[in-house]
């Protein structure tokens, strides 16, 4: 008796098929692509060689937890690194689910890029531990790339996002310098208001040529200028953000999400309120999170006297725009939204200023000229002009304020 199965295992291609599915290895959805890599590990420790000018990541995204500068618990959805563990060998699903459980990180970890680099970016989704009921898939969205091929770039509707237990891709060349940010793009309001935000840049081609520049030999560069003029010695990834802790906690609740009235009481830099916003290491995590670490951003910056310092500023807040500015110290705006601030004709465009407003999906680049007679120990305050943001709900000198410290 001809049975539909007998039937399709008579065609060849079909059974080939069947021989490949069972030829994989037995770890489900997990698979990292990464050249040269063989574990999945998305580096190339142990004996592995880098292809040159490539780059591996291997992200997750799933839930977990974050205190607020005044002890508040705050559920978030996020991304967590899990480039380092093996994920294509027999432990690899074990380990992964592990690693990646209740580690979301806010904000999510710093991506930190070459120009020209061939970038292999893996997305696990681990799912939502404290939400069962949930079936959201997650992406990855390269805000402002502009190369991006519609498949890897994380809106759903045009291109894929990633389900529950699976796990994909993306593939970037970066070619142009400049300060972007990633953020998933499934449900975009929620998952982001929820914290699935990081910092994305891209530094540029010239780094490593020798450029003077009022004086100064640099060899780093925001962008490719050609003169010096966007050199800098340290540089500090900065993200605006804030968090309306209704929502959050209308999200643990499993209640009803207050989108209209989303108002956020948690100004934010890097994931943090001040005074927490200076601390140099990662702040104690949350027992509900299984004590793994879900702040690691400081955004504490040093300098000596005569550094150039180069603040990677980006703002991927929902609900509204945000000031920045310093006191005693200007800023040197020389790029906005990863272009290089020159007229078509080549003119410098660049300015100084003590404020600069961001709305969300923007990035500024500006360069702190620490005086050389600056005396060790001064310290300069970077922080919102929206002084009722200087709070961490109820609570006040806190929020969007971080230090410049002079040593
Ligand atoms: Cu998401």
């Amino acid at each position: 008796m001809t049975t539909i199965y007998n039937y399709i295992k008579s065609v060849p291609v079909v059974t080939g098929l069947f021989l490949c599915l069972a030829s994989l290895p037995a770890n489900g959805g997990i698979l990292v692509q990464c050249p040269g890599d063989a574990d999945g590990s998305a580096d190339w420790a142990g004996g592995e060689t880098q292809p040159a000018n490539t780059k591996c990541l291997h992200l997750s995204s799933g839930d977990g937890f974050v205190t607020m500068a005044d002890g508040k618990l705050q559920y978030i959805f996020g991304f967590s690194n899990l480039t380092g563990i093996p994920a294509n060998v027999e432990t690899g699903t074990a380990d992964i689910l592990a690693a990646g459980s209740l580690a979301a990180n806010f904000p999510a970890p710093p991506i930190v890029l070459d120009e020209g680099d061939d970038v292999y970016l893996t997305l696990t989704n681990i799912g939502m531990l404290n939400r069962p009921d949930l079936f959201d898939p997650h992406s990855v969205h390269f805000h402002g790339f502009p190369q991006s091929s519609a498949i890897f770039d994380g809106l759903p509707d045009s291109g894929v996002s990633i389900n529950m237990g699976s796990s994909l891709t993306y593939y970037y060349k970066p070619n142009d310098p400049g300060t972007y940010m990633y953020h998933c793009h499934v449900e975009a309001a929620e998952h982001m208001q929820m914290g699935m935000l990081g910092s994305l840049y891209v530094r540029a081609g010239q780094n490593g040529e020798t450029h003077t520049y009022k004086g100064k030999n640099f060899t780093m560069f925001a962008y490719n200028d050609g003169d010096g003029s966007t050199g800098y010695d340290k540089e500090y990834p900065i993200q605006i953000g804030s968090f309306d802790s209704a929502f959050h906690d209308a999200s643990i609740d499993v209640q009803p999400l207050p989108f209209a009235t989303m108002f956020d009481n948690y100004p934010m830099l890097n994931g943090r309120g001040y005074p927490d916003t200076v601390n140099p290491d990662p702040l104690t995590p949350p027992v509900e999170n299984g004590e793994k670490p879900s702040q690691n951003e400081s955004t504490l910056i040093t300098a000596s006297p005569g550094e150039s310092v180069l603040l990677r500023i980006s703002n991927l807040n929902v609900t509204r725009l945000y000031t920045l500015g310093t006191l005693g110290i200007s800023m040197r705006v020389v790029g906005k939204d990863a272009k290089l601030l020159r007229g078509p004709d080549g003119k410098d465009l660049s300015y100084k200023t003590s404020s600069i407003t961001l709305g969300g999906g923007e990035s500024t680049d500006a360069i702190l000229d620490i005086p050389a007679g600056t005396t060790p120990g001064t310290t300069y305050f970077l922080y919102t002009k929206n002084l009722n943001y200087l709070s961490n709900d109820a609570e006040q000198f806190g929020g969007m304020m971080t230090e410049i410290r002079i040593n």
